[in-house]
């Protein structure tokens, strides 16, 4: 049967006379089909990525690229008068993930099985997911976000695990969702759940009681852990998805014949940030429940686990006190305790203990010990973790560490997202580098070619035109695409710093009602949530709010600047947000960005970076070389030194720089208050003058210097197009299927 025969079946009537939602359905039950009958990986040793987040995005569109059916299925539907792009509108995206780290799992299993190995996903099935971010009043609220349906990617397994917490025994069952890899075979992600959760628990916004397990184990992704329930319930959370996971894995090893001595010849965990290090002392555990002695199991399960460290903010780092521990998962506390003695008694160095004289288990430490590889992100974290964040470690155990720079997958970051780009890259260059990124550098060829150049900005402004359509039908907001599009869209944090581009745009409202005229119209665009907790995180959204009411009401200023902050940023928006962009902002605090992934999406379709020297972006630099980037700011090494040193004063800056305090001053403003919440405003103010823990006031001028400077070479278009095709040219680098490689080279081993 052929697709059109396949769907008229499903539907049980002609395409042409059926709703967006049938066909939706129909292609759904058709993909899941067409992947079910694919070849799974298969080989004797696999891979386990264990995590919490798996921040995959809609899955329609990308598992039919990856079938390789995509073209077939979008011609069809255009024959029958149907519009697959509207009908991507009906799939709700799954809300399994919070950032970086969680989409990163999701392009790792793509590259997984686009190379063909065999490597499984393992978490959990949250029903309300992370959460929904309204706006209202210019204030960020939380709803839940559910997103599973009748008809959804999850299939339901026979498979159940017992999983026991102190005075409390349930049930972990397994559901799965196909990968696909791209023209290959497909592996799976296992989603661990509990069949008593119940959604009606939550009330308004997103509170619920955080005592009754049963109910609310997976609700939510990161449930608000600022009181003891909350940190508790994460603690219930870990341990039943690395339960569930570490049974599962010892299931399939000794189907195919492994008799748990030899569990890493079978099996390699990787262990996705420190959520998941309780799966060390749970297998642990379970080997010798299973009749191995304590020393042989804790041998066996050094050989098989694999850490990646994510972040190097302390604050990040999960320490759980043993009393937490005591109170929801007794069982392994002693296990744990002897990870810690065996660590005390070879290394007299306190700060690498397991428990800490507080009486807090450090998770980190558990997987540095008693892991066989510890990897960061991109080089330069990785080089902090060595010289200083983990340098004790590092001293000890200076083979287990290293890099695994992160990659993006180009199926959803290229293919999917940009089919306009894709087809000029055919056209140009063949379609080797689909399989091969590396082939993209074939592009240079055609950088002093200045059709292929005007092309490169015609497919930008269709880009630029469709997202202006896009702001306006969801969120009412009106927008040129004939200004520069400057975008920061990432989780808010303050190490990020959109208070930084934030405080820019204020000097930039202010010199323009003072006079001065920008050269060139900009449209700064943002996108983040903030932690519910994170109080100023959610204070700088509501600066950022205010200013785009502010400043989109100026007839004054809003021709030459307007400013949009996209309500509930996801996979779906920034779909649609990174191949409009020109501009791309990635202006953490240098040594803080771990890696960052958004900055190569942007790299990958053309955006020029605007950036410090930071995570991923100081190999982009070096790639694209200084023509192509703009890089400003302390260096690493400086930021360092004045955190050693204490030796930072914001209010110094504060008090020196007109220009600083005059955008500082605004905050509280009139104008400001009339729009905004004083408490708010002026706690946020307080915070940047008087703390400013990741020194905002620090690059100021630089970055003001350096975006102007941005914005003027926009303005010769040429020249700027050659800088977006050096960049296209020279993502290869990112692929995550390079990522992926290096991973199954150094440490995997598959
Ligand atoms: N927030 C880092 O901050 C990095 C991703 C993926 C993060 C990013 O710089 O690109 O991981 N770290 O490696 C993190 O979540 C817990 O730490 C992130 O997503």
């Amino acid at each position: 049967m052929n697709i059109q025969e396949t769907l008229q079946q499903k539907l049980g009537k002609e395409i042409a006379q059926a709703s967006n939602e049938e066909i939706y359905g129909a292609l759904l039950s058709m993909v899941q089909e067409m992947a079910g009958e694919k070849e799974r990986t298969d080989s004797k040793k696999k891979l386990y990525y264990i995590s919490a987040e798996f921040l995959i995005g809609k899955l329609l569109s990308n598992n039919m690229i990856n079938l390789g059916i995509f073209n077939e299925v979008k011609d069809v539907l255009a024959q029958n008068g149907k519009n697959i792009a509207e009908i991507e509108e009906v799939e709700p995206e799954p809300s399994l993930g919070n950032g970086g780290l969680g989409r990163l799992a999701a392009c790792f299993l793509d590259s997984i099985a686009t190379l063909g190995l065999a490597g499984d996903g393992v978490g959990l099935n949250y029903h309300l997911g992370l959460f929904k971010q309204e706006f209202k009043n210019n204030l960020q609220r939380e709803t839940p976000n559910p997103w599973i349906e009748e008809k959804s990617w999850l299939k339901k397994t026979d498979v159940v695990y017992p999983v026991s917490f102190k005075g409390l025994n349930v049930n972990a069952r397994m559901y799965d969702i196909e990968v696909t890899g791209y023209n290959n075979k497909t592996n799976k992600l296992h989603l661990f759940d509990i069949d008593s959760v119940d959604e009606t628990i939550v009330e308004d916004g997103i509170t619920f009681n955080k005592e009754d397990i049963e109910k609310n184990l997976t609700l939510f992704l990161y449930p608000d852990d600022s009181d003891e329930n909350g940190r508790l319930l994460r603690i219930y959370q870990q341990y039943f998805m690395v339960s569930a996971g570490a049974q599962l894995i010892l299931d399939e090893c000794t189907a195919k014949g492994c008799n748990l001595h030899d569990l890493s010849d079978y099996a390699v965990i990787q262990i996705n940030d420190t959520h998941p290090t309780m799966v060390i002392p749970e297998l642990i555990r379970l080997l010798v429940e299973r009749g191995l002695d304590m020393d042989e199991a804790i041998e066996v399960v050094s050989k098989t686990c694999a850490y990646t460290n994510h972040t190097i903010l302390a604050e990040a780092l999960e320490k759980w006190p043993v009393y937490y521990l005591k109170k929801v998962v007794p069982q392994l506390m002693p296990i744990i305790e002897v990870l810690d003695d065996k660590v005390r008694r070879k290394f007299e160095d306190e700060s690498v203990s397991i428990i800490d004289r507080n009486d807090t288990v450090h998770m980190a430490h558990i997987d540095i010990h008693y892991g066989f590889s510890v990897n960061g992100v991109a080089s330069l974290h990785t080089e902090i973790l060595k010289e200083t964040e983990l340098n004790n470690f590092y001293k000890i155990y200076p083979e287990k560490f290293n890099n695994k720079t992160n990659g993006i997958t180009f199926r959803r970051w290229l293919l999917h997202c940009n089919p306009a780009l894709t087809e000029l890259l055919d056209e140009l260059i063949g379609e080797g580098y689909k399989k091969d990124a590396a082939e993209l550098e074939k592009l240079l060829a055609f950088k002093d070619d200045e059709k292929v150049l005007d092309r490169l900005v015609e497919i930008k402004h269709a880009n630029k035109e469709a997202l202006c359509k896009y702001l306006e039908e969801t969120q009412g907001v009106k927008v040129s695409p004939d200004t520069i599009f400057d975008i920061q869209i990432k989780r808010l944090h303050e190490y990020k710093r959109q208070q930084l581009n934030a405080l820019y745009i204020i000097d930039k409202y202010l010199e323009i009602k003072a006079g001065k005229i920008p050269a060139a119209p900009v449209t700064a665009i943002f996108g983040a949530k903030a932690a519910p907790a994170y109080v100023i995180a959610k204070d700088i959204i509501h600066l950022i709010l205010c200013l785009q009411e502010i400043i989109n009401n100026d007839p004054e200023v809003s021709p030459y600047l307007k400013v949009v902050m996209v309500e509930n940023y996801n996979v779906t928006k920034a779909e649609k947000l990174i191949p409009a962009c020109d501009i791309s902002e990635q202006i953490s605090l240098a040594s803080k960005e771990a890696s960052g992934t958004g900055n190569m999406k942007f790299m990958l379709n053309g955006a020029v970076t605007l950036g410090t020297e930071d995570g991923a972006n100081v190999e982009i630099h070096e790639l694209v070389g200084n023509d192509n980037i703009f890089v400003f700011g302390a260096s690493s090494d400086e930021v360092i030194e004045h955190y050693a040193k204490a030796d930072y004063v914001a209010r110094d800056f504060y008090e020196k720089n007109p220009a600083i305090k005059a955008a500082i001053d605004f905050i509280t403003s009139e104008e400001v208050l009339k729009v905004g919440e004083k408490e708010n405003l002026e706690r946020l103010q307080h915070e940047i003058i008087s703390k400013d823990w990741f020194m905002t006031l620090l690059d100021f001028d630089s970055y003001k210097e350096k975006k102007e400077e941005a914005l003027r070479a926009y303005a010769d278009q040429k020249t700027w197009a050659k800088k977006a095709l050096v960049n296209i040219a020279k993502a290869g680098y990112f692929s995550s299927d390079r990522t992926i490689e290096e991973y199954n080279r150094d440490i995997w081993h598959l």
